[in-house]
């Protein structure tokens, strides 16, 4: 007998109406976009899958608590109820709230990063790198050489190298390693977990040279759900548990709430050490705001706080997973090269294998992604060349395995159908794939310049 279908654990109380628009249309519209979906406007977009962040539908409690958001400008309520989630949920006795995740990234580089230190973790994030750089810092890269491969299917791809983690404090020293920082899961890679294992071990080393850990908590949930399925010992085990413990093992954490915490805005950084927390404290009053708003109006906190409750519900995180595989799965059976294992977040096309015409100095992913969106209004994010930027030493594209593309599914917010439009799209540019042409960057930003970069097709 076939299987029984699972459906959303969830029904929609309020809609927001779409609009498709026609060819003609969106080709006008990415062209005024510079080739840019960053720069498209919302409106002309059908299926919008740029990013998770921010984009989650609030639940019926969150649009409650919204309403008993207390926005007197110190002391509110509403953060007390924020700390208190964190608190029970993550198991840090400390938090500074922040605008966003990189505000929390901005504290924490500011605090412990100096000129000549070095950051080992596992890939590279966009706008952790950039601190860390603004800083004077050093990212070094330690995730195991299968993360860099698309096509290689491992079950915990995010694992820390242990091997290269131990041969850069051999080489640098200790004292040069202001921490380790251990992204759950890992955006870049495709959405991939980190295993409980490597995260004790990763503790090992860090407790053996007397370095902290500082994790990027952003879609640790996620991660906790890969532990959960693939992990000896933990089919048993609560999402909250599973989270919980891991943890366990970070001496702090940077967060983007928009992200697991299921709200359009907010993030935090949260720690165990009372000296870093009143460093934290002295910066975020000239960067974000009191401590207890950190540029959040009091709603924010609230909504925050409910969602830090709703995120670790087992029915919740298993769904999530399932639907970002519902749309993988269908790419795999068509015969499309996308990054594997399927991740928590996002399904990432190999734009390297899709366009192999395509060299990766014409931009092959950001060129896929226009190319979706004139095909079928469904908006998708660059994550290659250009996001990866310049090497600030030599000046010269850093030119990363990866070139991807990625669909990444907003949380509570489409249903499979819209996953079964996007997938038709995806098959249809695959099977039209020689059509699709290179691009040349024609404005780009110092920093971060895949946000703002404009393009043109070369000819
Ligand atoms: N991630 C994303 O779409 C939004 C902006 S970058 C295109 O994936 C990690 C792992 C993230 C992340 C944001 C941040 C920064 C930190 N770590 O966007 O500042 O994925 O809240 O968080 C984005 P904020």
């Amino acid at each position: 007998m076939e299987q029984r279908p699972v459906a959303e654990p969830y029904r929609i109380k309020a809609v927001e109406m779409v609009r498709m628009t026609t060819r003609e249309e969106r080709e006008a519209a990415i062209r005024e976009a510079g080739y840019n979906t960053f720069l498209l406007r919302s409106e002309d977009v059908y299926i919008d899958l740029l990013t998770d962040s921010g984009t989650s539908a609030m639940s019926d409690r969150q649009w409650a608590a919204l309403q008993m958001g207390d926005e007197a400008y110190a002391g509110a309520r509403s953060w007390f109820r924020l700390e208190k989630a964190v608190q029970e949920v993550y198991g840090f006795p400390y938090v500074v709230p922040t605008h966003q995740g990189r505000g929390a990234e901005h504290l924490i580089s500011r605090i412990l990063i100096r000129p000549g230190t070095y950051i080992p973790g596992n890939m590279y994030f966009t706008t952790t790198r950039a601190h860390i750089e603004l800083q004077g810092g050093t990212f070094v890269d330690v995730i195991r050489d299968e993360a860099h491969d698309p096509a290689a299917e491992v079950p915990f791809k995010g694992d820390i190298d242990l091997r290269k983690l131990e041969e850069l404090i051999g080489r640098v020293g200790p004292g040069r390693i202001p921490y380790i920082n251990v992204a759950l899961t890992v955006n870049m890679a495709g959405g991939q977990p980190v295993s409980m294992q490597n995260l004790r071990e990763v503790r090992r080393i860090a407790d053996k040279y007397g370095i902290r850990v500082w994790f990027d908590a952003t879609r640790a949930v996620e991660n906790a759900y890969f532990i959960q399925e693939r992990e000896p010992g933990y089919q048993d085990r609560s999402i909250r548990e599973i989270f919980r413990e891991m943890m366990s093992y970070a001496d702090g954490i940077t967060m983007s709430g928009k992200k697991d915490c299921l709200v359009n805005i907010g993030g935090f950084l949260a720690m165990r050490d009372p000296e870093i927390l009143q460093k934290a404290r002295e910066l975020v009053v000239v960067w974000e705001g009191m401590p207890t708003y950190g540029g959040l109006a009091g709603r924010d906190l609230e909504a925050m706080a409910q969602g830090i409750y709703e995120m670790v519900e087992d029915d919740w995180v298993a769904w999530r997973i399932r639907q970002v595989r519902y749309l993988g799965e269908q790419l795999l059976a068509a015969g499309i090269p996308i990054v594997r294992p399927i991740g928590g977040h996002a399904v990432f096309l190999d734009a390297k294998a899709f366009l192999p015409h395509i060299p990766q100095d014409h931009f092959p992913a950001q060129a896929l992604a226009a190319a979706l969106y004139v095909d079928s209004g469904v908006r998708a994010m660059e994550r290659g060349i250009v996001s990866a930027g310049r090497d600030p030493q030599t000046g010269d594209h850093r030119r990363p395995k990866l070139e991807l593309v990625r669909l990444t599914i907003p949380r509570r917010v489409y249903t499979d159908r819209h996953m079964d439009v996007v997938a038709y799209s995806v098959k249809h540019l695959y099977a039209h794939r020689d059509q699709i042409k290179g691009l040349r960057m024609v404005y780009e930003p110092p920093t971060l310049r895949f946000f703002t970069a404009r393009f043109e097709p070369l000819e």
